[in-house]
């Protein structure tokens, strides 16, 4: 089947198990032995964040990151593998304990804007220019420590500091409601894109969605892909699948919700997703319970399912579903989808 999508992961996504409550179930692994995974498999891309790209980033001076970037551009350019984006990973150390951007610390928030600069010519001595920014401890544990109202202010000076480093850097902001705060500052789409007009060049800031952040905000992840489109601004994608309510369980792409993620395929392709080289990458962990020698299913399972809904999203009747729409008959439209799925 003729298709224009190309498919990414990242490093983290060959993880090793551990949860909070028990220790890794695999052995941890090489950068460039997953690279090779990567390319194995036959995906096109892969994402990364600062620090997978420059190991211990904070230790090291300019000059030596600028090296190890490099030395990592060499070997993806060996690989045949583009890296799509860089994420600052801004969770992580001591200085992000109380936030980063929004940290009541000027120190921390200081350091974090450092380092997201640091990140961006990572990025571009890569040869990207898209950043990923998941907010991950902007939010609150305790409404009374913070100032939401200040924060709005303080992410958005932030973002533009980045603007205003790079002239063509790009930035997707990926929402998320919840984990590992209680509550974050940027929960949605229509967030991401809101505060994007705040800032000094609205152009260069975007999305990307995360389907298991969607459903865990309540939302449909089609509806957040139509909505982020509709502006031009869906980047990038992190497609997975989330079972209700609970914690971050990046599971494979349809492993929860197949007709969710037969919707995100269809918004995918009206929207013409990939056309412009955005990527789909699967932001999928394997299960605690998989052994290191199927280490790799989740992720190409993952492609494997989309690629199939991709066939279902093709072949689906849409002058039968207009005609049942027309008349109001949502009840068969319904059996209709199921039937289509199930291959009867
Ligand atoms: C966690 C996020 C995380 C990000 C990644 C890139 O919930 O989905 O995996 O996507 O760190 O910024
Ligand atoms: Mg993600």
């Amino acid at each position: 089947m003729k298709h224009p999508y190309k498919f990414c992961f990242g490093p983290w996504n060959i993880s090793e198990g551990q949860d909070p409550y028990g220790p890794p179930t695999r052995p941890a692994q090489s950068f460039d032995w997953k690279l090779g995974q990567l390319k194995k498999i036959g995906y096109d891309a892969m994402m990364f964040h600062d620090d997978d790209a420059v190991p211990n980033i904070d230790e090291k001076s300019d000059a030596q990151v600028r090296k190890e970037t490099r030395e990592l551009k060499q070997r993806l350019a060996d690989a045949g593998i583009a890296a799509e984006m860089v994420a600052p990973r801004l969770w992580f150390s001591p200085m992000t304990i109380d936030g980063a951007y929004t940290s009541n610390d000027p120190k921390c928030r200081r350091y974090a804007i450092d380092r997201s600069r640091r990140c961006i010519d990572i990025a571009r001595g890569l040869g990207t220019d898209l950043i990923v920014l998941w907010l991950a401890r902007e939010g609150s544990y305790l409404r009374e420590s913070k100032n939401a109202r200040k924060c709005v202010d303080l992410l958005v000076a932030a973002i533009d500091q980045m603007l205003a480093h790079d002239r063509k850097v790009r930035i997707a902001i990926e929402p998320k409601p919840n984990e590992p705060m209680d509550v974050a500052y940027l929960p949605t789409i229509g967030h991401a894109l809101a505060i994007a007009q705040l800032t000094r060049d609205p152009k260069r800031v975007g999305a990307l969605i995360e389907s298991a952040h969607a459903i865990l905000a309540g939302l449909d992840p089609a509806d957040e892909i139509d909505f982020a489109c509709a502006f031009g601004k869906l980047w990038s994608l992190h497609l997975n699948d989330q079972n209700g309510l609970k914690f971050d369980q990046d599971k494979p792409f349809g492993s929860a919700n197949l007709r969710t993620a037969f919707n995100q395929v269809r918004a995918l392709e009206r929207n013409g997703y990939g056309r412009k080289g955005e990527l789909v990458c699967f932001d999928v962990h394997p299960f605690r319970t998989t052994k290191v020698e199927h280490w790799l299913r989740h992720l190409d399972n993952s492609r494997r399912t989309f690629l199939a809904l991709l066939a279902k999203a093709r072949s689906f009747d849409e002058a039968k579903a207009k005609v049942l729409i027309a008349d109001r008959n949502y009840q068969d439209l319904d059996q209709m989808v199921l039937e289509h799925l199930m291959g009867i």
